[in-house]
This record gives structure tokens, sequence and C-alpha cells, in this order.
């Protein structure tokens, strides 16, 4: 088989990449390790940055967002019972899209089928080949047969536990890295939310969070020890711990009912250096991942794909190979301000088990004065509604 981008992974990323890059004229096969129903199954991001509901309009998988998914001028920050206002669009004329990751991926697929790009299921046993080379080549398994693809390029899509940054030798590969001490509880519910915006809470029990998918089906997190298993919390345990922690005027007048889907995940930062070595391009969680307190990780896999995209395009068309060469620069530059962001939601509205007084009354501090002052806001709405590209 020969491509011009052979793309490793089909999640978010490696599905917006292949759309942006047969929209333009090259040709792409994407190798997905898993089924389609399997990354279908899979519930994770919630919140897309306007540029990355932008890039999906782009790419001609935005109809259906655009039409389901729900436009938030702004958030609560929560401590205790005080609601602290992010008012997005008063702060710095920006919005958010409330549309799930899970339904970004079935519009990817949707739009990839319907212009007939490869994309082969149960790729096994994916390995990168002659990356230093103009000729590199990817070697898998399919249906039980050894496969080789040709490409002039291989893009790392695969995901934090993938393939691709593995192949990058560790002398040339720098890692930084940040475990918190706790994980998240997520509660899928087919539920009304429990408000209209999502509420990102402090309290002295815990870290907790009230997001949406629609105006019937509820998300909702719980910050719990890593040594908690998703088994140990009934429902009714979940309900009654979240609704300690959120602001009690809420608590008393929200919907519970049966979760339909129930896991917990660990929160970590991560970022490898360089993302790009020779012809080996990577995207997304494959290079970075952030804990979920700023909402970021999808839209830093959508803001790579715009480097990546563009900078192909740029090589494939007019022959500049500037862009390409800058690519790991670039990308970077904004996977570090979104680290830096992630980083310091987490540590504003989670309590650590080793938390002293200081680290609180520094807390506590920070609350007050995004409370007190529109211009420590309207920093927070720049982050949280994403930084130019
Ligand atoms: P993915 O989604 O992990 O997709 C990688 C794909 O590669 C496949 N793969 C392989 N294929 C071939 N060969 C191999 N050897 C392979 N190894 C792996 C995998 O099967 C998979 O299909 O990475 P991608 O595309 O970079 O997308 C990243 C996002 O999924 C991730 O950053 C977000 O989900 C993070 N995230 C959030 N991001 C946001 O922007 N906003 C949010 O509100 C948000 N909330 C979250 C989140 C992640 C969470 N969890 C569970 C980690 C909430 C949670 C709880
Ligand atoms: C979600 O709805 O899953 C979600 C929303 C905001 C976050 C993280 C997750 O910061």
């Amino acid at each position: 088989m020969k491509t011009q981008v052979a793309i490793i992974g089909g999640g978010p990323a490696g599905l917006l990449l292949s759309q942006l890059l047969n929209k333009a004229g090259i040709a792409t096969v994407v190798l997905e390790r898993r089924s389609r129903d399997y990354v279908l199954g899979r519930i994770r991001a919630g919140v897309l940055e306007w540029g990355t509901a932008q890039m999906l309009r782009e790419a001609g998988a935005g109809a259906r967002m655009d039409a389901e998914g729900l436009i938030h001028d702004g958030c609560y920050l929560s401590s205790g019972d005080t609601l602290i206002h992010m008012n997005f669009a008063e702060s710095c004329g920006r919005q958010v899209m409330v549309y799930g990751q899970t339904e970004v991926t079935r519009d990817l697929y949707a739009a990839q089928d319907a212009i007939g790009a490869t994309i082969l299921h149960e790729a096994e046993d994916v390995a990168l080949h002659d990356l230093g080379s103009e000729a590199p080549y990817v070697t898998f398994t399919h249906g039980g047969e050894p496969r080789r693809l040709d490409c002039d390029y291989v893009a790392g899509c695969d995901g934090f536990h993938g393939v691709s940054r593995q192949t990058i030798p560790d002398t040339v590969r720098r890692e930084f890295e940040k475990v918190y001490p706790f994980g998240w509880l997520g509660v899928l519910s087919q539920t009304p939310p429990a408000a209209e915006e999502l509420i990102y809470a402090n309290h002295e029990r815990g870290f907790a969070l009230a997001s949406m998918r629609s105006p019937t089906l509820s998300r909702y997190y719980i910050q719990v020890p890593l040594s908690d298993r998703p088994e140990d919390w009934s429902d009714e345990a979940f309900w009654e711990e979240l609704k300690r922690r959120l602001p009690a005027d809420v608590a008393q007048s929200m919907r519970t009912g049966p979760s339909i889907e129930k896991s917990i995940a660990p929160l970590r930062s991560f970022v490898c250096e360089p993302m790009q070595w020779g012809r080996l391009f990577l995207c997304g969680d494959a290079a970075h991942i952030v804990p979920p307190t700023g909402a970021k990780g999808l839209n830093l896999a959508a803001s790579d794909v715009h480097y990546l995209s563009s900078a192909l395009i740029a090589a494939y068309g007019p022959g500049d190979r500037a862009p390409l060469a800058r690519y790991s620069q670039d990308a970077l530059a904004r996977v570090w301000q979104a680290m830096r962001f992630s980083w310091s939601m987490t540590m504003l509205l989670h309590r650590f088990p080793e938390q002293s007084a200081f680290d609180r009354g520094v807390q506590v501090a920070q609350l007050e004065e995004l409370a007190k002052y529109p211009a420590a806001r309207k920093l927070l709405a720049q982050n949280y509604t994403g930084l130019p590209f």
C-alpha cells in the first residue's frame, strides 16, 4: 500500500488531520488499533474552544455540532457555597461550545466515510520504519495478514499509550511530567444539567465538576483518591458526595438518576519534546497530557492538527517546507501555555492530601482575586476559551 501521509490512531486528532488533508487533496491512510464501536464508546471531553469548533466546520464536520451543541458564554467557580461567575463574553468576547468528544468523533467518521477516506480498524502491531529517510514506511497486521504502508510522512496520533512517541530515540526525546495524587470519578446520567453553565467546585471534601452533554444528559465528576475503583462507588454514594461538594442551592434543586457510565481517570501533566523526529510528527495525547480541569486535552489535539495540516499543505502545495521544519516549535509554544493553565486550574480547585494551611491560604486568595478583579477573570477567560493559534 502507498499513501502520502500515514496517520497512526483514529481518535479525534487522527481523524481531524485526515479530514483536513483529504479536503486539500492530500492522500492519507488512518491505522486504528481498535474497532470503531470501541473508539465511540469512550466518554471523554465536553468543552470545545471556539477555534476547535471552527476547525470542525472547516473540515466539513460541524453541522450537527452547530445544530445540537450548546454555546456557553461563561462558567462558575464555586468556593463552598459561594459562586464566582466567569463571563467569557464580557471578559474577552469569546464563547465555548459544549459538545461531547464522542459526538465529535462520530461526526468525523461520518465526514471521512462521505469522502471515501481509508481508515483501517483493528490494525495491530504497528511499527514505524526509516523515519530519518525520505521514504519512511509503516508495517502492521490487518485481518491476520502482515501489511506494509509506504508514505512521505507519518503522523503519530495514537494517544498517550501509542507506539509513535516511543519510536523517537531516548537520546533525542525529553519528557516532562507531573502526576497529581488523585483521580476524577466521572458519571454520565440521563438527567437535566444541575445549572445552565458548568460549575467547577472547590470544596473542603474535594473538587467536583457539574458539566453536561445536552439539555437531558449530564456529566459530573468528583475528586477521589487514586486507590478508589468505580465499583467502590454506588450511584447513591456518588450523588450524595457530589451534592455535598456543590453549592447548597444547586445541590437541592438538582435531579439525579441511574448512571449510564462510571469511570476513574488519573490526573497528570506530561510533555514530550520534540514533537517531531525526521518524518514523524506527533499530535495530541501522543505528545502531551493535561489534567482535565482546564478542558484542554481535545483542544490541544486540534491545535496540533492546525499547525501540522497547514504545514503539510504548504509543503505539498507551494513547496514551502519551512512550516513543517518549525512544527515542533510552533505546536509546543501553545502546548506549554495550556500546560500552565491546566496545572494552575488543578492547583486552584483541588484539595491535596498534604495541603498545608499556607497552600490553602493561597487558594483562597486566588479565588478572591477572581471574584474581585475583572483582569483576573479576563486572563482565565482568554485561556479557557482558547488562546489564538
Ligand atoms: P486519543 O483519543 O487517545 O486517540 C488515540 C487513538 O489511537 C489509537 N491507538 C493506536 N492505533 C494504532 N496503533 C497503535 N499502536 C495505537 N495506540 C493507540 C487509540 O485506540 C485511539 O483511538 O488521542 P487524541 O486523538 O490525541 O485525542 C485526545 C483526546 O482524546 C483527549 O485529550 C481528551 O479526551 C482529554 N479530555 C478533555 N479534553 C478537552 O479538550 N476538554 C475536556 O473537557 C476534556 N475532558 C478529557 C476530559 C479526558 C478525560 N479522560 C478520560 C482522560 C475528561 C476526561 C475524564
Ligand atoms: C466534561 O464535560 O466531560 C468536561 C467538561 C469540562 C472539563 C472537563 C470535562 O474541564
